[in-house]
C-alpha cells in the first residue's frame, strides 16, 4: 500500500483534507492511541493566514442530503501563533506534515511560505487558492493567470513540495491545474468545496451567518471525480483526489480517476477513524481486484493514463 508522493514515502495513499481533522484536539481526546493508530499517512493542517482571524459569524454549518455546507471562514491563530503553539505539537505526529496556507496577496503568501518552509518539521506546503468563505475580492485559483503568477513568485522561495488546492467553482479546472504546473507546482489537490447556500425554513432567510458557504460530503463526489479525471488527463504532476470519500470503494474510484493520494474530509467528522478504515478497505479491494498496489490502479479510467 506504500506510495511515493513528491519525494515522500507514505505507508498508504489515504490522507486528510485540510481543516477536517483537528489532530491537536484529537491528541487531547485520544492520547497516545492517536499516534499508535494515526488514521492518515500524512497530515494536512487547517489553513493558516498571516494574521489571526476570528472566522465567520455563526451559524457556520448546515447539514444537507448527503453532505454539509460550511462557512467556517478560516479562523486561525495566524502565522506567529501557528509556529509558536501548533507546529511543535503537529511536529510530533508519526507522519509527514503538510501545512496549508492562504493569503489574499502574493506578499502574504510569500510571508507564509518563508515562515513555514524553513521549519524542519514541515514536509510540504499546500497553497489554498480556493477557499469559498473568505471574500477578498479575488480568488487566485479562479484564474489561470493569477495562479501562474503566484507560483512564479513562490517557487523560488523553497525546494519543498508545493501543492496547489484547486477550486471546483470554475468552468475549466484543468486550465488552472496546467497554470499551477507551469509555475512549478509539484502537485495539485482537488476539490475544495462547491459554493452553496441554505435557507432557514422558519425565517426564509439564509441559514449561514455569512449567507453562503461550501458544500462537501458524498453529495459532491461525482463532481470531484469528473474534475479529477479532467485535471489528471491534463497535467503530469500528481493529484490528490478528494470530495465525499467515505469508503475504500470511493478511494479506488478516485485512484482510477487519476489520484496518487486520496483525502478523506467530511467523513472524519462522523468517524475520526475513517482514514484507517478507508485505507484498510482500499487495501482489501485492491488485492481482491488483483492490483499489486494503488499505483497499479491509478488512472485506470483515463483514456491516456499519466505516464503511459
Ligand atoms: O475555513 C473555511 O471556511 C474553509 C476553507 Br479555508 C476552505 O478552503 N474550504 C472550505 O470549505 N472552508
Amino acid at each position: 500500500m506504500s506510495v511515493a508522493f513528491c519525494g515522500l514515502e507514505l505507508d498508504h495513499p489515504v490522507i486528510n483534507g485540510s481543516g477536517t481533522f483537528d489532530a491537536i484536539a484529537a491528541g487531547r481526546t485520544f492520547g497516545a492511541a492517536l499516534h499508535e493508530r494515526f488514521p492518515f499517512s500524512a497530515f494536512v493542517s487547517k489553513t493558516i493566514t498571516v494574521e489571526p482571524r476570528a472566522g465567520n459569524p455563526p451559524p457556520r454549518l448546515w447539514e444537507t442530503a448527503a453532505g454539509m455546507i460550511n462557512s467556517i471562514g478560516l479562523p486561525n491563530k495566524g502565522l506567529d501563533g501557528f509556529l509558536a503553539q501548533d507546529l511543535p505539537v503537529l511536529a510530533e505526529l508519526p507522519v509527514p506534515l503538510i501545512v496549508s496556507l492562504m493569503g489574499t496577496s502574493p506578499e502574504q503568501f510569500t510571508r507564509l511560505v518563508e515562515g513555514v518552509a524553513a521549519e524542519q518539521a514541515v514536509a510540504a506546503l499546500e497553497l489554498n487558492v480556493s477557499c469559498p468563505n473568505v471574500h477578498s475580492g479575488l480568488i487566485v485559483g479562479e484564474q489561470p493567470e493569477e495562479t501562474l503568477a503566484l507560483l512564479e513568485a513562490l517557487r523560488p522561495l523553497t525546494g519543498k513540495p508545493l501543492i496547489v488546492k484547486l477550486t471546483p467553482n470554475v468552468a475549466d479546472p484543468a486550465a488552472v491545474a496546467l497554470a499551477a504546473e507551469e509555475g512549478g507546482a509539484d502537485a495539485v489537490s482537488l476539490i475544495n468545496t462547491l459554493k452553496a447556500a441554505a435557507i432557514d425554513p422558519a425565517t426564509l432567510r439564509p441559514w449561514l451567518g455569512a449567507g453562503r458557504g461550501g458544500l462537501s460530503g458524498p453529495a459532491v463526489r461525482a463532481v470531484a471525480v469528473e474534475q479529477l479525471r479532467a485535471v489528471a488527463s491534463a497535467v503530469g504532476i500528481p493529484a490528490i483526489g478528494m470530495g465525499g470519500v467515505a469508503s475504500g470503494a470511493d478511494a479506488l474510484e478516485m485512484i482510477a480517476a487519476g489520484a496518487t493520494l486520496v483525502a478523506v474530509g467530511t467523513e472524519n467528522f462522523r468517524d475520526p477513524a475513517a482514514g484507517s478504515r478507508v485505507a484498510s478497505e482500499l487495501a482489501k479491494l485492491l488485492e481482491s481486484r488483483g492490483f499489486e498496489g494503488p499505483g497499479a490502479a491509478r488512472g485506470a479510467s483515463l483514456d491516456s493514463p499519466a505516464g503511459a
